[in-house]
Parts: C-alpha cells; sequence; structure tokens
C-alpha cells in the first residue's frame, strides 16, 4: 500500500504502484502511458482509499451524527489539510474543494470577478492560457465590459515580459496565467510575475493544472492569491479540484453556488453564508474523490516532490535530445531548462491524429489536437500538434518505444 520511497526516484519501483502500468493495450502490446498532462494514472493506494471509504464509511457529510458520517467528514476534511499542508497554504480554510482546474478559475470569475470588476477595467492573461483560463474572463468580459490584453508569446515559446511590464504600467485590476503550459511546457517565472503584479496593486490567479503535480508549488513563498488545480492530474481521480485563496479574499467573496451545507442559517427571505471553506461548497461534495485526493497527495509527497522534479527534469532532457535526433521532428516550445516534461511535436507535414493513431498501435498512448490551446496553435499557425507528456511512472525505455513508433510513422507515410 505504501509508496515506494525513495531518494532520487526510481521509475520501476513507482512503476509497481500503479496497477494500469501492467496492462496490455493490444495483445503482446504493452501501455506506454505518455499523456499524464491530459490526466495521470493512479496509484492502488488512491484506489484502494476510494474503495476504503465506500466499502467502510459513505455517509454524507457535514450532516449526521452517526458514526459513519463521523468518520466521512473526518477523511473528507483530513484530505483538505493535506492538500493545505502539501501547497503551503497557511490555513484548510483556504482550500475550496471544486470539480476540476477549469472550475475553480471559474469560480473566481463568478464570485471575485462579478465583485470586483467594472467596465473599462482591465484583465491580463497570455497568448498561452488553456481555454479554461480564457472563455471564463471572456465570458465576463462581454458582461461587465472589461477589457483583456494577453502577455504575448515569443517564438521560442517564453511569456514576452517587456510587453507584462508595458501592460502592467496600465493599472490591471487581476492578471491570471498558467505556471507550466499544457503545450509549449514553458515554466513560467510566477514569483516575479506575480510581485510585479502586486507592485501595481493587482490581484493574481496562476493556474497550477500543470505544476502541482510536476514539482514543489508553496503558495506563500510565490504569494499566488488564487492557484487553481486538479486532482486528476496528479494521482488522484477526476471530478475534484482545488482552488486555494487567501483567506483575506475568500472572506470577502460572495458564493459561488448555492444551497445546501454553504449557508449557516436559510429564512424564506435570504440566507446566511457559511464560515470558510463551506461557504463555496454548496450541496453533496466529491466525498471519495476528496479522501482518493488525500492519498494522491500523501503519496507524491513520500515520493518527494523534489524528487519528481528531478526526475521528470532529466527524463523531459532525455526526450528532447532523442526527438530531435529523428529528421522531420520539431518541438514546440522552449529547450529543456525552461520547460517541464512536455513535448509537443509536429513530424513533417503528417497530420498529429494520424501520428497518434499509428504510435497507439505500439502502445504508446499521446494526445494529438489544439489541447484546448487554440489561440496558441493558430499564432504558430499550427492546426494541431501531437504531445507526449511524461511523469513519474515513465522511464527512458518508454521515450526510446516512442522513438522506435515514430521512425515507424515516418515509414507508414513514406
Ligand atoms: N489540460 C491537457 O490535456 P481540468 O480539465 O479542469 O482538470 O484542467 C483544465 C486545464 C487548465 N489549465 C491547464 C494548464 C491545463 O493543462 C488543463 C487541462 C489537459 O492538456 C486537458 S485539456
Amino acid at each position: 500500500m505504501s509508496a515506494n520511497v525513495q531518494n532520487p526516484l526510481d521509475p520501476f519501483r513507482v512503476r509497481e504502484d500503479f496497477p494500469i502500468l501492467a496492462r496490455e493495450v493490444h495483445p503482446g502490446v504493452p501501455l506506454v502511458y505518455l499523456d499524464s498532462a491530459a490526466t495521470s494514472q493512479k496509484p492502488a493506494r488512491v484506489l484502494d482509499a476510494m474503495n476504503a471509504y465506500y466499502t467502510l464509511q459513505n455517509a454524507n457529510i457535514h450532516r449526521g451524527v452517526h458514526t459513519l458520517a463521523e468518520e466521512a467528514t473526518a477523511s473528507y476534511e483530513s484530505a483538505r489539510e493535506r492538500v493545505a499542508h502539501f501547497i503551503g497554504a497557511a490555513s484548510a480554510k483556504e482550500i475550496i474543494y471544486t470539480r476540476n482546474t477549469t472550475e475553480s478559475i471559474n469560480l473566481v470569475a463568478q464570485s471575485w470577478g462579478r465583485a470586483n470588476l467594472k467596465a473599462g477595467d482591465l484583465v491580463i492573461l497570455t497568448e498561452m492560457e488553456h481555454h479554461s483560463n480564457l472563455v471564463p474572463w471572456q465570458m465576463l468580459a462581454a458582461q461587465l465590459n472589461f477589457r483583456l490584453a494577453f502577455i504575448p508569446v515569443t517564438s521560442d515559446g517564453l511569456l514576452d515580459l517587456t510587453v507584462y511590464q508595458d501592460l502592467l504600467a496600465q493599472g490591471p485590476k487581476l492578471v491570471s496565467f498558467m505556471h507550466m503550459s499544457n503545450v509549449l511546457g514553458t515554466i513560467n517565472p510566477a514569483r516575479e510575475m506575480i510581485a510585479a503584479a502586486h507592485a501595481v496593486g493587482a490581484v493574481t490567479l496562476l493556474d497550477g493544472a500543470q505544476s502541482v503535480p510536476h514539482f514543489p508549488v508553496n503558495v506563500q513563498d510565490l504569494d499566488a492569491d488564487f492557484l487553481a488545480f486538479s486532482s486528476h492530474k496528479m494521482c488522484g481521480p477526476t471530478g475534484i479540484g482545488i482552488l486555494y485563496g487567501k483567506e483575506k479574499l475568500l472572506e470577502a467573496m460572495p458564493p459561488f453556488l448555492g444551497g445546501g451545507d454553504m449557508i449557516k442559517r436559510v429564512r424564506l427571505t435570504g440566507f446566511t453564508a457559511n464560515d470558510l471553506p463551506h461557504k463555496f461548497e454548496a450541496g453533496t461534495p466529491a466525498i471519495a474523490e476528496a479522501i482518493g485526493l488525500g492519498a494522491a497527495v500523501d503519496y507524491l509527497q513520500a515520493v518527494g516532490m523534489d524528487a519528481v522534479a528531478a526526475y521528470e527534469h532529466a527524463l523531459t532532457e532525455y526526450a528532447l535530445e532523442r526527438l530531435e535526433e529523428i529528421p522531420g521532428v520539431w518541438v514546440f516550445g522552449p529547450s529543456a531548462e525552461k520547460k517541464g516534461g512536455v513535448a509537443a511535436f509536429m513530424l513533417d507535414d503528417i497530420h498529429p491524429h494520424d501520428i497518434a493513431a499509428i504510435l497507439d498501435k505500439h502502445g504508446v498512448a499521446v494526445r494529438a489536437g489544439h489541447h484546448c490551446a487554440m489561440p496558441l496553435h493558430e499564432k504558430f499557425d499550427l492546426p494541431a500538434t501531437a504531445r507526449a507528456s511524461f511523469y513519474i511512472y515513465n522511464t527512458r525505455d518508454e521515450v526510446d518505444k516512442l522513438v522506435h513508433a515514430i521512425y515507424d510513422v515516418k515509414k507508414v507515410f513514406g
């Protein structure tokens, strides 16, 4: 049940914790899972924790005084404490459970945004954002009439921070950006960008969907006002995400969704909102998923986030070296030292969907498409890319299999 603790990380020992990695995807063809940026695989300890909840504790939370309800509530809240500790939050009150990163960002837009943004205001985003950090602001801007401005992406896949400085001089109310790009792999200088935003009085939202699973992220060190991330990309289940917010900001924000659990008192004429964090958690939440997330956090902490980051960095360096050896391969984004474990690539003029379909015959799972970053692809005039993404259970041998399979794609297309 326990994580294979090690430092440095040994991927072969890690792999033993993930039952799915033992399967074949076609007869005699083992799975080479290179799609963890879309969703990670889950270790047995996460599956076991969720199964144990349903088998032994299943009850609704915060409502009953019976033993099962008390145990389920304790498990649910204990997971929140562990998530708070994992990202260095000052208190578990600052951890709001949502459904995913997307909902976390929508919560900030609909609650903080509606209360604080008005016509003529400026919100800064970047050209590399995932649709989750574009569309909620576009929807709100259309209603409230504030302006959106975008930090450009340079040809080498970095944010143009000179333009950022110019935009900051216009006095934005909010700066919302991704910590690590799900396409370019770029790791943005979050601490510096947040400090610069604070210097002009702007609030900051960091999209940590691709950072929190892959390297140590400490909200107090970064001084992030909000941080959004998803359990399913960090060894946990789908259906649960996290919004971290500084207590002072969350206290001042109106509730997002209304209903049970988010209230202290309801009269026919109105209601009094509950205390944090429950004010933002309306209705029966994803209880088993929160418990699974708690187990995922325990797992990653046992492996060690420094070890995770170091291992993935070395593997990504190796993968980029090997990919760039292949004639006709072009990898999108910056060089390895500025990049996390993502390699989005083009191969000759072969459509990425065809690449992905042939790789699948070799058991190699990659994602093909725009990866929910259409504006970024459009900027570079790319209809789509094929993307391999790495996590703690991937090995050099799997990178070699990817490379071998790409040569087969070249062969098929002559
Ligand atoms: N990116 C990918 O394959 P959700 O779907 O809400 O859990 O996460 C949204 C999201 C937000 N920001 C970034 C940087 C992301 O990478 C994602 C999810 C997946 O790249 C699915 S589109």
